[in-house]
């Protein structure tokens, strides 16, 4: 009954995502929480579906499942909605522990309504379509539809709805609104209505942002207008959307991004979508949605930097919303959380018998999801402990940077596979007073030089607990610390390595203390996890 929901809600806060100065938590139970994520191929959206879906979600050590709410399944005739998938997903994630985040396919799913019932994609005069330049109506739905905003809408605040009254323990702690959105194939809407509003005054907002004076989007923006037109529009309709959803149920809110090549952008990507050049211009656009999520499908360790770089700011936390299955991209789990990122979500997880090659692994097995659950088993035992570190203290993180695979990526990810790093082989990392070198693929003794990993998988995780202490885990790496510029003229040393683990409750316990063979050579991580707590200290002579 309503009185006991409403009980039993206000005992389990809602999940919220906090800033402050420029680092971002995201709050699931009051705590910061460490998305570890994997998502469904998608059509697993379906009861029948879901026990090829769980036993990957727990082979990988996942806390959380992404997994599409499709518009034609809760509203496959006007007016008359169905949740009883959403009856089944909650009940069976809840077993099972598992968060959701749900992905709310509807009037966009990759540029398309594919998702949206047959009687809003069928009905064109109703639900227009955008149309390009040449008059081509493609089958992408326009953002100045106002029915098909008014319909999506109706139905996002229904969805919401259900979770209000449904899910009080926000087993569902975040929703994605649409799926990549944008259009492939024209900039923008040439609609005799997208005209008329493409020829009125830019938004006040807009013009403060690029200081600009009052014109038309043409006078006021020139080559970026068409684009920058359709990213504004495409953000206030998401954004409405989520608005009305967020006063049924105050959920944070995410989009996803197909993103486009940072090096090379070309103009084949999905155009109004939230890609890098329009970033600044969706925040404006879409105040309700908290994050702006990159998908990953570029392999190649400097292109998915840029990414994490351009993804990760003060305005937007860092969720890695998408990332290709297969081996070479497990390794930026590293990188994301380097970034301050809240979670991780490689892409196709599920036995539904689909598999995304070339952008992800050519087949969902064991030996697919070894690589992520290595990362997960590694982390998940102390998630928390590491979120609450990534809010609070300074981190550090970075993953193997040589490109060990040839692998065909996707279409717009041709950039050279050189690597920017100092070498192919060896990072250095600034942790203040000190400096750490991270390198790959070298024996555990002696100083023979590093060779790298094959296939490239190594990282590391650094968070710095007090002056010269920090906390240190990584996987097939070597970790030597040495005294920054500094401190640089005073003898140092290692004063003590503790190796332990996190309790349940996020206690240190202590194991052993590293020192002889073990921290001689720097401190050597292979594919077993550990975590150590390093000390270190300068004298005087
Ligand atoms: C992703 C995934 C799923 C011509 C692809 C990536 C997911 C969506 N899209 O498996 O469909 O729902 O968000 C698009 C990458 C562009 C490749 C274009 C090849």
């Amino acid at each position: 009954n309503r009185q006991s929901q409403n009980a039993s809600q206000a005992s389990v806060p809602l999940p919220d995502i906090v800033t402050r100065e420029g680092k971002h938590a995201f709050l699931v139970d009051g705590e910061p929480f460490l998305l570890l994520g994997a998502q469904t191929n998608n059509s697993a959206n379906y009861p029948a579906m879901l026990d090829k879906v769980w036993p990957v979600v727990a082979a990988m050590q996942a806390n959380t499942l992404g997994i599409p709410v499709a518009w034609e399944q809760i509203e496959p005739v006007e007016g008359q909605f169905d949740f009883s998938f959403l009856d089944v997903l909650i009940e069976q994630a809840a077993e099972r522990d598992i968060k959701v985040v749900l992905l709310w396919f509807a009037t966009w799913k990759n540029n398309a309504p594919h998702y949206a019932p047959a009687w809003v994609k069928l009905d064109n005069q109703r639900f227009p379509r955008v149309v390009t330049e040449n008059k081509r109506v493609l089958n992408s739905l326009s953002p100045h539809g106002k029915n098909t905003l008014a319909a999506d809408k109706k139905a996002f605040v229904r969805l919401m709805t259900y979770l209000r009254d449904h899910d009080p323990e926000h087993q569902v702690i975040m929703v994605q609104v649409q799926n990549e959105v944008g259009t492939y194939g024209s900039k923008r809407d040439f609609s005799p209505a997208a005209e008329a509003l493409f020829n009125q005054t830019v938004p006040e907002a807009l013009l403060k942002l690029y200081q600009q004076p009052a014109g038309t989007w043409q006078q006021v923006f020139g080559e970026n207008a068409d684009e920058y037109f359709h990213a504004w529009s495409i953000g206030r309709y998401v954004d409405d959307i989520a608005a009305a959803g967020k006063a049924v149920k105050d959920l944070p809110m995410n989009v996803n991004v197909a993103l486009r090549n940072p090096f090379n952008p070309g103009d084949g990507y999905s155009m109004g979508g939230p890609t890098d050049n329009v970033i600044d211009i969706w925040k404006v656009a879409a105040p309700h949605i908290d994050m702006i999520s990159p998908d990953i499908y570029f392999r190649d360790h400097k292109t998915v930097n840029r990414v994490l770089e351009l993804y990760s700011r003060d305005d937007n936390p860092l969720f890695v919303a998408e990332i290709g299955n297969d081996q070479p991209y497990a390794r930026y789990f590293f990188s994301t959380l380097g970034k301050q990122g809240i979670g991780f979500a490689p892409f196709g997880m599920d036995y539904t018998d689909y598999a995304n090659f070339p952008l992800g692994a050519k087949v969902v097995n064991d030996e697919t999801i070894a690589p992520f659950a290595e990362l997960y088993s590694l982390m998940a035992p102390w998630a928390s402990v590491w979120a609450k570190l990534s809010f609070e203290n300074d981190t550090w993180g970075v993953a193997e940077p040589h490109d060990s695979t040839s692998d065909k990526a996707v279409w717009n990810a041709r950039v050279s596979a050189k690597s920017d790093d100092d070498s192919q082989f060896q990072q250095t990392l600034d942790l203040g007073r000190w400096n750490a070198e991270v390198s790959y693929g070298r024996p555990m003794f002696w100083i023979d030089p590093p060779t790298g990993n094959h296939p490239a998988s190594g990282g590391a995780l650094i968070a710095k607990l007090g002056e010269d202490e920090y906390l240190i885990t990584a996987l097939r790496a070597r970790v030597t610390l040495s005294p920054s510029s500094e401190i640089e003229q005073l003898p140092y040393m290692i004063e003590r390595v503790e190796e332990g683990h996190f309790d349940a409750d996020g206690n240190w316990v202590f194991e052993r203390v590293w020192n002889g063979d073990q921290t001689d050579w720097g401190l050597n991580f292979t594919s077993q996890p550990h975590i150590l707590k390093v000390k270190m200290a300068t004298y005087k002579q």
